[in-house]
């Protein structure tokens, strides 16, 4: 650029009013960064967004969601100061006010119905720091066992099941960069061309190297699209298929002795429960030809180099866990873990749904990925925070059970920060009724959601371009996201009023932060020696843009790119080989019922909907929600396509628009859930769930059809 040039533009941006943010995506987990220009042109603002060409992970792109996200921001439905429900209609007031009797209803709660009776909800939305300050806030300045968070529904199947064979859960045991060494892969029930759209570019330079790609949906997506080989299987068989793979793998001899002898537990038992069972019993248990069995499985065990994925297709079921772990098990008696090109990954949802897991929203968990119920963590943490470790509550139940126990009036208090509950749990009526009974329920949100409608009290939360702090992406990096947008009216960050309650509640003391890095500081030393050990994560290495993957123990390591290289981290050093034998008890369908629900995304559409649905663009492309059914089955039950249907399971009914495509099973029918009311997919989901891990069956249930 000229001196001319450059002096123009420099006059244009003053004339303007031109301002330029730095930012991350508020959406998935890959966390692209970017930068927002806002211009100021006469009275009209006018916005542009550049994505960020030095971003490591999104390599400078940014899908369609990332580039409107600022639209819900500047949104006029925001909410700008608290809003108290008086006769059915929200009045606003001031902070002075809502804290007063945010006071008053609390206190009168815990002596009424005891310190358990207040609950928290929260959220992989929320930064690190939010994340591990709603934790503490729970059991420090609410002195309640009821903490936990969407991630519930999100991660919990995958993480148990990573936690039980590794020892550790981070969403990805490699760093993208492994993913195009890899010669072969796996994508199993996951969407990632609408659901993390920038990292395809990893897959297909993967395929340019000449890798092998295997896809596992019931249906045909953009994401299965790239697979050379789709297994399109009965929903919810997942596990059996991978059984039939784990026996052609053995058979054919591709099993790994010495990983097997020297870094697992557990391959005798699952070497002879292979030999047991037929391959054409999964064939039938499936839909998947013997054929396509046994080439998935040549192909993974004879690549020298190979990754597995799954997501939520697969994770989302009443026995998620033992589906992952076999998945799993495909990595371990072959030994493709832990190197260059080899590994598992559960890709990871929400902007923070790994770090949000870690930090202590969970019932069972403190920071650090510590347990609540461990004597030693225990100690760790209350030394940390200040207090006798007799005092800290024990462990809570599941975000669902929560919704159960108001339904009981066991808990009468509750406070939401970041999740839309009535719209994104599962059987949503009954968790609408359960909500009702509430006391008292304050909501913290930037829009009046669905859940937000039930609040006696709602107070405003600031946005991803307002709020400054770290997320952890889905390899496990933590980034750092500022916060440059002024916030508007009387909006606070969370984490500013999570301690204003905590200090009109008396507890100030334990909550003394002026700055999200101040909270970041505390995180560190609470986490330290934890299994996600943040302790050498500063704001100003990640200001200085060190690529930071946690464990990093100590300012002077680099972190750990890709973990498992020469040990598992159970105490042994061994990763566990689990045979899956199971029929899960799930759902079947019949006469009254004869279809297969599995329910997910689209890409312009984000979970519940409340910031995709109040953003112009976004929502032009996805004004209702659709069902997903095939020819034969459309003209079996008599529904004509672009018409509306109704969709009925035993728990209530939807009514949606129809959209005939033979790319879905012919027993099978996909309803995305990103949306409220009548169109609220989680009115007829099932509730079921996997019992070590609490994770309901969005992905299976059985429904009837109808024309509307
Ligand atoms: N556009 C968009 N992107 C998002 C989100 C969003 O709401 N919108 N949400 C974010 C979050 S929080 C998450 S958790 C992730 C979710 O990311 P994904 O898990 O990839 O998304 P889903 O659409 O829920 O499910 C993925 C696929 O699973 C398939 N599936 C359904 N049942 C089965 C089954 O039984 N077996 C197999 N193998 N597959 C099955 C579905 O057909 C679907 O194509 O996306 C993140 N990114
Ligand atoms: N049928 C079906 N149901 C599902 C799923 C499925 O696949 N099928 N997937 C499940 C999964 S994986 C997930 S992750 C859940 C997610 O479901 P929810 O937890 O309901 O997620 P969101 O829609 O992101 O809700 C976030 C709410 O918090 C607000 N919000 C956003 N950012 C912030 C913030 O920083 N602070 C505060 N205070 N508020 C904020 C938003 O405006 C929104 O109202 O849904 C689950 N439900
Ligand atoms: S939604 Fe995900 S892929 Fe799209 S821009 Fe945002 S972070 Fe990137
Ligand atoms: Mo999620």
């Amino acid at each position: 650029m000229n001196d001319l040039l450059k002096h123009f533009r420099e006059k244009q941006k003053q004339l303007n009013n031109e301002k330029i943010m730095n930012t991350q995506c508020p959406y998935c987990s890959m966390q692209c960064s970017m930068q927002l220009i806002e211009e100021r042109i006469i009275e009209r603002m006018k916005y542009k967004v550049v994505p960020n060409k030095m971003d490591p992970t999104s390599q400078g792109k940014l899908c369609i969601k990332g580039l409107n996200a600022h639209q819900h921001v500047i949104n006029d439905k925001r909410i700008t100061s608290p809003m108290l429900k008086i006769d059915g209609e929200f009045v606003k007031i001031t902070w002075d006010m809502a804290l007063e009797i945010i006071k008053g209803k609390f206190k009168s709660i815990q002596e009424e119905d005891g310190f358990d009776a207040l609950s928290v909800y929260g959220g992989g939305s929320l930064t690190n720091e939010e994340a591990y300050m709603l934790g503490k806030f729970a059991r420090v300045a609410l002195k309640t066992r009821h903490i936990d968070y969407n991630g519930r529904f999100c991660m919990s199947s995958a993480a148990t099941a990573a936690n039980d064979a590794f020892g550790i859960d981070r969403g990805m045991t490699n760093p993208l960069s492994d993913i195009p060494l890899a010669k072969c892969i796996i994508l199993a029930g996951t969407n990632i061309a609408e659901c993390q759209p920038t990292i395809m570019p990893y897959f297909l330079k993967a395929k340019k190297n000449g890798a092998f790609i295997i896809a596992i949906d019931p249906r045909e997506t953009a994401t299965t699209k790239i697979a050379d080989i789709h297994l399109q299987l009965k929903p919810g068989t997942d596990w059996s298929l991978v059984n039939g793979m784990l026996k052609v793998l053995v058979e054919e001899g591709y099993a790994n002795k010495d990983f097997i002898e020297n870094r697992t537990h557990g391959y005798n038992d699952l070497q002879q429960f292979l030999c047991n069972i037929q391959l054409t019993d999964i064939v039938e248990q499936t839909g998947i030809h013997e054929k396509q069995i046994r080439l998935a499985a040549e192909m993974y065990g004879k690549a020298n180099s190979a990754m597995v994925f799954t997501a939520r297709g697969v994770e989302q079921h009443v026995n998620g866990n033992e589906t992952v772990r076999n998945f799993i098990n495909l990595c371990l008696i072959t030994g493709k873990i832990g190197r260059e090109g080899c590994g598992y990954g559960a890709i990871t949802g929400q902007g923070n749904g790994q770090g949000g897991r870690e930090h202590g929203q969970k019932a069972d968990q403190l920071p650090g990925y510590r347990s609540i119920n461990n004597m030693e963590h225990r100690k760790h943490i209350a030394s940390v925070w200040g207090m006798n470790e007799f005092d800290l509550p024990s462990k809570g139940v599941s975000a669902y059970e929560m919704i159960e126990k108001i339904d009981r009036k066991e808990i009468t208090g509750l406070l939401v920060v970041g999740s839309n509950p009535v719209v994104s749990n599962p059987n949503a009526i009954f968790v609408e009724k359960s909500l009702k009974k509430l006391n008292f329920l304050v909501v913290v949100d930037m829009f009046i959601s669905e859940t937000a409608q039930l609040a006696d009290l709602l107070l405003p939360s600031s946005s991803y371009l307002e709020n400054e702090g770290t997320m952890t992406n889905l390899e496990g990096r933590i980034t750092l996201r500022n916060g440059e947008r002024k916030k508007p009216g009387e909006v606070k960050h969370d984490w500013e009023i999570l301690r204003d309650i905590a200090t009109i509640l008396g507890e100030g003391e334990y909550f003394n932060y002026a700055t999200s890095e101040d909270i970041f500081n505390e995180l560190r030393v609470a986490s330290r020696g934890g299994r996600a050990d943040y302790a050498g994560v500063t704001y100003e290495r990640l200001n200085n843009k060190e690529k930071l993957y946690w464990p990093c123990p100590n300012s002077d390591h680099p972190g750990t790119e890709r973990l498992f290289s020469d040990q598992f981290a159970h105490t042994d050093g061994r990763a566990v080989i689990k045979v899956i034998a199971t029929t899960p008890n799930r759902e079947a369908i019949s006469e009254d019922y004869p279809l297969y629900l599995t329910t997910g995304r689209v890409l312009a559409h984000y979970l519940s909907g409340t910031q995709t649905r109040r953003s112009s663009s976004l929502n032009s492309r996805y004004p209702e929600s659709h069902i997903e059914i095939h020819p034969l089955a459309a003209k079996k039950f008599g529904v004509k396509d672009k018409s509306f249907v109704k969709l009925e399971s035993k728990r209530g009914s939807v009514v949606v628009r129809c959209k005939i495509t033979p790319k879905i099973r012919r027993d099978t029918v996909f309803v995305p859930f990103h949306w409220g009311d009548i169109q609220n997919i989680n009115r007829i989901t099932d509730p079921s769930f996997d019992p070590s891990c609490k994770m309901p069956s969005f992905k299976l249930c059985a429904v009837k059809i109808s024309p509307f």
